[in-house]
């Protein structure tokens, strides 16, 4: 079944000029890309959309960056998106991620790990609507 996923460049990945190498990965790996955007999020936008993580430790640390700096906001679809985005940036912590996979290349660091995918497809959908509005996704 064709579905989607939600992906971010982060501000790590941007500042180090890896958008291009981070789109090639996605295409060669048969994406189509819905939408895309270069934005800068609010330190509460960041707040909201990482509303799950509040209780953890990490929150402040993870919400500050992600609105430290420019990131791209991309809607992806493919056979199982949400599953095969997942295997293709690898692992959070970047000392865990496979050899290949766009975390092992390019992540700085766990907090800084150069992108985010969806784990499910209803949050696949909840993170795309978050960014995009209708007539960005035909
Ligand atoms: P995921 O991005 O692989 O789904 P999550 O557990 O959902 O990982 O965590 C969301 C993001 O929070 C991670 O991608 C990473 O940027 C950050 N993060 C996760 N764990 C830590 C931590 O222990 N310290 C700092 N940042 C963390
Ligand atoms: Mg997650």
């Amino acid at each position: 079944m064709t579905n989607r996923t939600f992906a971010i460049i982060k501000p790590d990945a941007v500042k180090n000029n890896y958008v291009g190498n981070i789109y090639n990965h996605i295409l060669e790996e048969g994406f189509t890309i819905l939408s895309a955007k270069l934005i800068k999020m609010s330190k509460y936008q960041a707040e909201q959309f990482y509303l799950i993580h509040k209780d953890r430790p990490f929150y402040d640390e993870l919400t500050s960056f992600m609105s430290s700096g420019r990131c791209m906001v991309l809607a992806l679809e493919k056979d199982n998106a949400v599953e095969n985005w997942r295997t293709v940036i690898g692992a959070t912590n970047p000392d865990d991620a496979n050899d290949g996979t766009i975390r092992k290349l390019y992540a700085s660091s766990l907090g800084e790990n150069a992108v985010h995918g969806s784990d499910s497809n209803e949050n696949a959908l909840k993170e795309i609507s978050f960014f995009f509005s209708y007539s960005e996704l035909i």
